[in-house]
């Protein structure tokens, strides 16, 4: 099996903020600096995450199209630590 897609999450920022995967794939976030939250609670993915250092984390897999959009809870002001993960073709609607 592939390797999750991976998002970078640093201060303070989402890289990339928006991810395109496969119906039952997962993503991995992994931190680059700095504290911060994935915190997302979108149709069956529930996660409240916190990375600081040097840690990464790995969702579940997305098992229906859709837009899943998530936050970092502690910096819920900053433009850019917010994103999506887009399964399939779930933003075809969008
Ligand atoms: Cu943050």
């Amino acid at each position: 099996m592939a390797d999750p897609e991976s998002v970078k999450v640093k201060n303070f920022e989402f890289t990339p903020a928006k991810i395109r995967i496969a119906q039952g794939d997962k993503v991995k976030w992994r931190n680059v600096e700095g504290t911060h939250t994935v915190t997302m609670d979108q149709r069956e993915i529930e996660m409240d995450a916190i990375l600081s250092g040097d840690a990464d984390i790995t969702s579940e897999k997305f098992k229906k199209e859709g837009v899943y959009k998530y936050v970092c809870t502690l910096h819920i002001e900053s433009e850019n630590m917010k994103g999506k993960v887009i399964v399939g073709d779930g933003d075809r609607d969008e």
